[in-house]
């Protein structure tokens, strides 16, 4: 594939770029993505808008415990790609490079990203349901974990369906996607909100779009350009611009 010369230009020519990642980005890493192939993951059938929810957390955490248990076991065996290893070299390339995800998967941080604001939160994290107090997971057993500061239960600290986005992460990535002259769709369906609301966000504001996935998605119509191929293959393009 050719970068078009349109894009060649304003990327070598941008100021303030925003990319905004969803699962495709981990896909050539081995991560399953939710919507591929036509069908939505599950969870011993359930799909993964129900075990993902804040209804599962009162109802039953236990199995939503299992459910995250059972994907970071999948996680340990996944490294960053091409794609995550591009975006980590952009952030010294703009005056103002901004990395929003909605990956929970701690990928782009593995491969060097630095500033990654995770509007999902991370896999990786506990929280505590009570005092708020946040562990990183290194082994854990199974069940629901006990918080160490005042014995109340630990969730995993990520955004499930139903749920509000950690304070301040979705506002400073409007407020990113509102300023920036180049922004980057890359790996995802945008079906999910509020985050799918910053491309559009981005667009009123004059920012030029540019999609990065194998598949249309409900958000090509509102592209400059789509760059129908894998992140892994496509971004790597960009380095000697
Ligand atoms: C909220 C963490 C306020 C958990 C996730 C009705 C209408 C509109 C909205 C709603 C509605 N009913 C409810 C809502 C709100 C709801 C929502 O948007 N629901 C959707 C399903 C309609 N949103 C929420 O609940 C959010 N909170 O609104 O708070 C509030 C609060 C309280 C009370 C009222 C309101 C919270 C949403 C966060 C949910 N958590 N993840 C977990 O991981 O288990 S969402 C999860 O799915 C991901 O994080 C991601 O955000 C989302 C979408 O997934 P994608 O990343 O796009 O992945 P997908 O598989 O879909 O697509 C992959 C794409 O990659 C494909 O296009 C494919 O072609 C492409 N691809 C494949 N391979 C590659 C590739 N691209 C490039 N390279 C490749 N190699
Ligand atoms: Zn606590």
């Amino acid at each position: 594939m050719e970068i078009p010369d349109i894009l060649k230009e304003k990327f070598s020519s941008a100021r303030r770029v925003c990319v905004l990642t969803g699962a495709g980005i981990s896909a050539e890493s081995g991560v399953p993505t939710f919507r591929s192939s036509g069908s939505a993951l599950v969870w011993k059938g359930m799909p993964f808008t129900e075990i993902s929810s804040a209804r599962m957390v009162r109802e039953d955490l236990g199995e939503v415990w299992e459910w995250f248990d059972y994907r970071r076991n999948l996680l340990k065996e996944c490294k960053p790609n091409p794609g995550h290893l591009a975006l980590a070299a952009w952030q010294e390339r703009f005056d103002e490079f901004t990395l929003v995800t909605q990956n929970i998967d701690n990928l782009h941080r593995t491969a060097g990203s630095r500033e990654v604001i995770e509007l999902h939160g991370n896999i990786w994290r506990a929280r505590c349901e009570s005092c708020g107090r946040l562990d990183d997971i290194v082994e854990k057993e199974s069940g629901v974990p006990i918080c160490r500061s005042c014995s109340e239960r630990m969730r995993p600290d990520v955004v499930l369906f139903g749920e509000m986005l950690p304070v301040g992460a979705f506002d400073t990535a409007a407020d990113r996607a509102t300023k920036c002259d180049l922004f980057f769709i890359i790996g995802t369906s945008a079906v999910v909100y509020p985050a799918a609301a910053l491309p559009e966000t981005a667009a009123r504001s004059g920012a030029f779009l540019v999609e990065v996935n194998p598949e249309e998605a409900p958000l090509t119509q509102y592209c400059d350009l789509s760059l129908r191929g894998n992140a892994g293959d496509v971004l790597p393009l960009f380095t000697d611009l």
